[in-house]
């Protein structure tokens, strides 16, 4: 079973409604590459379980867009954050846009679940997600549940871990609500 139907059948199965997750990140971590892995499962899904929506929306992570990022914050249940791990020089950028995300008014009274791919594991240069979790002070946030995995957007490894634990946690925000 592909990953997106998994995770579709899954929410699917607490409530037919459409689930929207964020795909996020600087130009170049990988987010397209990701986004498509999930698209080919997509058409498997749309033969099974039609009337289970799963949107993935992305936009760039710049400056000039960011009067755009409430509209996209407004209606989703997750968020995929896209980091390229061997990127060490652009880490701290990366932890200024995620710190603006969290403080978005949109984004901050929510517990929205945050998935965090360390992307491009297989490059030499990668850091570990333990060292990406400490650059990024990921420890700090304590009032949304967040998880770290390595990926590899290309050959898809990694993906699974990652969204089966951002399944799990919408199921529980979709239960709970
Ligand atoms: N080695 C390696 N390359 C990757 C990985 N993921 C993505 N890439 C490559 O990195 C480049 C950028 O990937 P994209 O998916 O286009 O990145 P993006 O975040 O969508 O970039 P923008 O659309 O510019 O914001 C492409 O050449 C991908 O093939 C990975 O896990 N490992
Ligand atoms: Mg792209």
């Amino acid at each position: 079973m592909g990953l997106f139907q998994k995770l579709s059948l899954l929410i699917g199965s607490v409530r037919k409604k459409q689930v929207n997750v964020l795909v996020v990140g600087l130009n170049n971590s990988g987010k397209s590459t990701v986004i498509n892995h999930f698209k080919n499962d997509e058409e498997k899904v749309a033969e099974i379980v039609p009337t289970v929506g799963f949107n993935i929306e992305r936009f760039q992570s710049h400056g000039r867009y960011r009067n755009l990022w409430e509209h996209y914050y407004k209606d989703c249940h997750g968020i995929i954050f896209v980091i390229d791990s061997s990127d060490r020089l652009r880490l701290v950028v990366v932890k200024e846009e995620l710190d603006l995300m969290l403080q978005h008014p949109a984004i901050c009274t929510k517990r929205l679940p945050i998935l965090f791919f360390a992307n491009k594991m297989d490059c030499k240069e990668s850091l570990s997600t333990v060292k990406i979790a400490a650059a990024l002070g990921l420890d700090k946030i304590m009032d949304k549940p967040w998880h770290i995995s390595a990926s590899n957007a290309v050959t898809g490894e990694g993906l699974q871990e990652g969204v089966e634990w951002l399944t799990q946690q919408i199921r529980e925000l979709l239960t709970n609500n």
